[in-house]
């Protein structure tokens, strides 16, 4: 599959590890809240095959209310510092306040990947714009506060894709080059499980927008909804939507399990590349049968002509 050219030093598809730095995130909150802990979980992830680690200090569960800076910047910073020297993978900072993005990539981080998609801090767009570092832009309907509370939509899909459109065009006007942009549909931020099976079933519609898609549905939600499961028991339903994401033109899936979701997307895209290269063998051949087909025509024609010739 080609995926658009892109400033991310990573190939595409890959994994994207989630190392949330949190005492409250939504499947995961407190597992990783001090800096020891963060970090060897950010090693065995890039050991389990990510590519990037996403590192992030302030939970965007539904509900949950802003984390001062100060307490953000103490718990990612030392975290991307200690990654960024000793981890094989990039490091992407997962916040909406301009201080801990340039504090994180100050300390090593190369991607931003900012939920509010450069609208929660009017310091973010002139930030991306200067450092040159890719960032991720996803849509969300409201703030997490309240994001939850009754979404509605009359074309959820075409909806997000006309927003991201708008913050694409609102990000090249402050500077940013569309090679530094990646877009998320935000699965679960202000939707509810129909927008989110709708927004999974149609990525291709925000993959045609000509950028990488990051797709973040890992443990989410809707997966607890179909499968009347736990968020630590939804791995085997984040895996079919990371599968069917592929599919549908994903380049990075935003992951708690990586081990498995990797294994799923190397299997996956192994398929995807021998079908897509039997469709061009099959394409030249139906070419070079065409042209057979256009000269046997042709002889037919020529012998036709020759026979009726007195
Ligand atoms: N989801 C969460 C946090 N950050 N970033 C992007 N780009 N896309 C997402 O879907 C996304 C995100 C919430 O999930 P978590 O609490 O498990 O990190």
């Amino acid at each position: 599959m080609r995926f658009p050219a892109t400033d991310l030093a990573v190939d595409l598809p890959c994994v994207m590890g989630i190392v949330n730095v949190t005492p409250d995130s939504f499947s995961d909150g407190g597992l990783h809240a001090d800096t020891d802990s963060a970090v060897a979980h950010g090693l065995l992830l890039a050991s389990e095959g990510a590519a990037i680690l996403d590192v992030g200090g302030e939970s965007t569960r539904p509900g949950s209310e802003p984390v001062p800076v100060a307490d953000e910047l103490a718990r990612v910073v030392p975290v991307i510092e200690r990654l960024a020297a000793g981890a094989p993978a990039a490091i992407s900072v997962d916040t909406t306040k301009a201080a801990v993005a340039r504090a994180a990539l100050d300390a090593g981080a190369t991607i931003v990947n900012d939920v509010t998609s450069l609208r929660g801090d009017p310091d973010m767009a002139a930030l991306v714009a200067e450092r040159g570092c890719p960032v991720c832009l996803m849509h969300m309907l409201g703030e997490p506060r309240t994001m939850q509370v009754d979404p509605r939509y009359d074309d959820v899909v075409g909806e997000v894709v006309v927003f991201l459109e708008e913050r694409m065009a609102a990000a090249l006007s402050a500077g940013v080059r569309e090679t530094q942009i990646l877009l998320d549909p935000g699965i679960g931020f202000g939707k509810t499980l129909e927008h989110n099976l709708l927004l999974l079933a149609h990525l291709d519609r925000i993959a045609a927008l000509g950028r990488p898609v990051v797709l973040g549905a890992s443990r989410k939600r809707f997966i607890g909804a179909l499968l009347g499961a736990e968020p630590r028991q939804r791995e085997t339903g984040t895996v079919v939507t990371t599968v069917l994401g592929l599919a549908r033109g994903a380049a990075v899936v935003r992951v708690h399990d990586v081990r498995s979701n990797a294994e799923a997307l190397r299997v996956a895209q192994a398929v995807i590349e021998a079908g897509e290269a039997g469709r061009a063998r099959g394409a030249r051949g139906a070419g070079a049968a065409g042209t057979a087909g256009a000269a046997h025509r042709a002889n037919v024609a020529g012998r036709a002509h020759e026979e009726s010739a007195p």
